[in-house]
């Protein structure tokens, strides 16, 4: 079983390195040339184009910014669908829109490529340590031929039933961390203008039943005012938009919806999603 890898930003250079670390073989490619080195050193294989990497691998990956990324993949000009591709099995763990996913899962049925959504919740450490949370849509039979890969890049995959229930599921875990993350931020500024130290503050809520590993992982971060992308803030707005758009009810996801688009319309997209902090500060 040789894999392809196509995307390598933050999230796809570690989690092609843990594939390499459990012994598989891997072809690396990506839009921008020059990304692959530390994979090489690894012994992953870059190619030079899709087409090159298709015809060496598989089972195929991709982990790219969003549905416009996705569908220059899969459907664009000298994109995987126009290859030959028929019987191998495609891997999105983009997050994108349940309906992006599913339509390029039917366009993916009409030539034979075997396609799952299998975005992930988790940042750059988990990627890193092979601690993600994957959530899956596809046929079962898919799923199961992926779950020895998957079971290398995270430590539980979710099948959730046809394209897009993955998706699906991404969308709405990923509500919950930007409300999060947009709580933690005004409960910081709310503590502060009342006199109770952003350090105190954070030692208070970290030993509270509302402490996660989340807001401890981000302590030293706040607390240097220094915001490097383990997730960058321009995903998190795309995600949150994404959410807003399937038309459910969210009232509190609306409002920080529209947190997060400020932020980003503020020029903070590709620092941290906790640089929301640093926007509510104004
Ligand atoms: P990054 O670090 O922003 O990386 C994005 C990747 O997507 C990178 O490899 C890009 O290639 C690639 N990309 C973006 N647009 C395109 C198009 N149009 N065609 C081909 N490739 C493209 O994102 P992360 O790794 O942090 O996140 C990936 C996903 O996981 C995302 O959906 C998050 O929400 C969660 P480039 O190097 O720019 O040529």
């Amino acid at each position: 079983m040789i894999i392809g890898w196509i995307g390598l930003g933050n999230m796809g250079i570690p989690m092609a390195s843990n594939l390499l670390a459990a012994g598989y073989d891997v072809c690396v490619w990506n839009r921008t040339p020059g990304k692959a080195a530390p994979l090489v050193a690894l012994g992953a294989k870059e190619t030079a184009t899709l087409s090159d990497l298709v015809a060496q691998c598989d089972v195929l990956f991709t982990m790219v910014s969003d549905d416009d990324a996705v569908k220059a993949i899969y459907t664009g000009t000298d994109g995987l669908l126009s290859l030959s591709i028929q019987g191998k099995l495609a891997v999105d763990m983009s997050t994108i829109s349940p309906g992006t996913s599913r339509y390029i899962a039917e366009q993916a049925q009409e030539v034979g490529l075997r396609f799952l959504d299998a975005p992930v919740s988790g940042s750059v450490g988990p990627a890193k340590e092979g601690k993600l949370v994957i959530m899956v849509g596809g046929e079962q039979a898919d799923f199961k031929v992926a779950k020895p890969m998957l079971d290398k890049l995270g430590k539980a995959a979710f099948y959730l039933g046809p394209n897009g229930a993955g998706t699906s599921a991404k969308l709405a875990i990923n509500l919950l961390l930007g409300i999060t993350v947009q709580g933690v931020s005004e409960t910081l500024l709310f503590a502060r203008s009342l006199g109770i130290g952003t350090e105190q503050m954070l030692d208070i809520i970290s030993e509270s039943a509302v402490g996660t590993p989340l807001i401890r992982g981000k302590a030293a971060s706040i607390l240097a005012d220094n915001y490097p992308a383990a997730f960058a803030l321009k995903h998190m707005a795309k995600d949150l938009r994404l959410a807003n758009e399937a038309g459910v009810s969210t009232p509190l996801a609306e409002s920080v919806n529209a947190t997060y688009r400020h932020a980003l319309e503020e020029g903070l997209g590709e620092l941290d999603l906790m640089a929301i902090l640093r926007h509510l500060e104004g």
